[in-house]
């Protein structure tokens, strides 16, 4: 009796886990999506931020939950001993959850640790969720009532039958070929159905990862050096310096995840213009051919991503902006400097004196090929040493002024002070 009542308790407690699980792991689910699909990042703006926090907080008390958990585990396994299917099931749910939590930290306190931990953590994280979620879904889908009891809206008891057979509300098991043949059915059905969903984007995310198709070192990320019809149209091609066709930091490493919070703008050399004004002394606009012709070096960083990944040992050739600075003459009243982008949305600003930094450059070239449309080509900015959304892509005019400028992202949350 008392040992009765004992199990209940734990039974109780177990699904009562369960169910508070299940709905942590319903809003992690839909919240991570939303923050790692790029597409909704321009409009979700500063709602972005706040749907980081909340799966930040989520994904804790999740976590909390396995901590609770842990004590009952023991127990909890030795009562499904017999139960592979329930083993099998338990072990899956806890390397995910595990898994989960731990790249998790890692993403959230990415600032305290080794850039290179944040990507792996990228990595897993994503990859987790690839595996993971349709595992969930499949768990979740073909554990519901309906499928699990299909006797239950169908099987009604014809009258007459034989009391014995009939559970309580008058219903009947179903005879086993009935049970077998909807329940596999269901289930397979539903399982292809999500194959079928899943297995593509998955390839595509497969592509993105270093080292698994993913540029690794040597690669330009995906087409960078494409100047194809796709992307811009910027004759003549820069004549990359022999650093750059040495490629001195031996090919950038990791990939860069495409940005944009407009759609992907292209360039022609034809009508591209290039803008230096505001306070300075010889205000100019170049024209594409001008523009290759100023003095340009070249440089080895890394790039760093504030939602956790990063591309390392980049070589870029581009003008220093000190020296483009320089040449236009900055007029004593001028204390900070913004940048346009050619999207005709985008802008952020450096004070002057983080603009001066010796490795700010305006690039043209990545590891010796054009940069790519996509990657913000033909010009863009390179912060090294702040979060990348500082290096605005499709850079096509700098001001210099007076008084502060709020940043695209900024101006939705972002940290001003973008030091790596
Ligand atoms: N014009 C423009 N510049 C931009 C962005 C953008 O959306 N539009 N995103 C920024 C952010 S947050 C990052 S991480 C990098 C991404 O560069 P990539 O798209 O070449 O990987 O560009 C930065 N510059
Ligand atoms: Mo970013």
């Amino acid at each position: 009796m008392n040992e009765n009542k004992k199990k209940t308790g734990f039974g109780k407690q177990l699904a009562e886990l369960h169910r508070w699980n299940g709905w942590l792991v319903v809003l992690l689910a839909v919240t991570g999506l939303v923050l790692s699909w790029g597409a909704v990042r321009g409009w979700l703006g500063e709602g972005r931020v706040w749907i980081k926090q909340l799966h930040i907080g989520v994904g804790v008390v999740s976590g909390i939950l396995l901590v609770m958990y842990a004590p009952l585990m023991r127990r909890h396994w030795k009562q499904i001993r017999n139960r592979p299917s329930q083993k099998r099931n338990l072990s899956v749910m806890l390397i995910l959850l595990v898994g989960w939590l731990l790249s998790g930290i890692v993403l959230w306190q990415f600032r305290h640790l080794p850039p290179r931990w944040a990507n792996n953590a990228l990595v897993v994280h994503d990859l987790l969720t690839w595996v993971g979620m349709p595992y969930i879904l499949f768990h979740s889908i073909t554990r519901i009532q309906w499928m699990r009891r299909p006797e239950r809206r169908t099987i009604r008891a014809e009258a007459g039958e034989s009391a014995e057979a009939l559970q309580p509300g008058g219903y009947r098991s179903p005879t086993p070929a009935q049970w077998v043949t909807r329940r596999q059915f269901l289930k397979w059905s539903f399982g292809v159905a999500m194959a079928v969903a899943t297995v593509p984007p998955f390839f595509r995310w497969l592509g993105t990862v270093p080292g698994l198709g993913g540029a690794s070192g040597g690669g330009t990320a995906g087409g960078m050096n494409d100047t194809s019809s796709g992307g811009n149209r910027m004759l003549p091609e820069p004549e990359p310096l022999p650093d750059s066709v040495r490629v001195i930091g031996g090919g950038a490493e990791g990939r860069f995840r495409v940005y944009t919070v407009t759609r992907l703008p292209s360039f022609d050399s034809q009508t591209w213009t290039f803008t230096l004004d505001g306070l300075v002394d010889r205000p100019a606009v170049w024209s594409w051919e001008r523009f290759l012709a100023i003095a340009r070096k070249v440089q080895v960083s890394d790039f760093h991503c504030v939602t956790g990944w990063s591309v390392y040992r980049n070589t870029w050739e581009g003008i220093p902006l000190s020296e483009l600075l320089k040449l236009a003459g900055v007029n004593p009243k001028a204390k900070y400097v913004k940048f346009y982008s050619g999207d005709g949305e985008y802008t952020d600003a450096l004070s002057l004196e983080q603009a001066n930094m010796d490795d700010v450059m305006v690039a043209i070239l990545h590891d010796g090929k054009p940069i790519h449309r996509d990657y913000g080509g033909p010009a863009r900015l390179i912060v090294p040493k702040m979060y990348a959304y500082k290096s605005v892509k499709w850079l096509n005019r700098i001001e210099l002024v007076d008084k502060p400028h709020t940043g695209y992202w900024e101006e939705r949350g972002y940290d001003n002070d973008a030091w790596v």
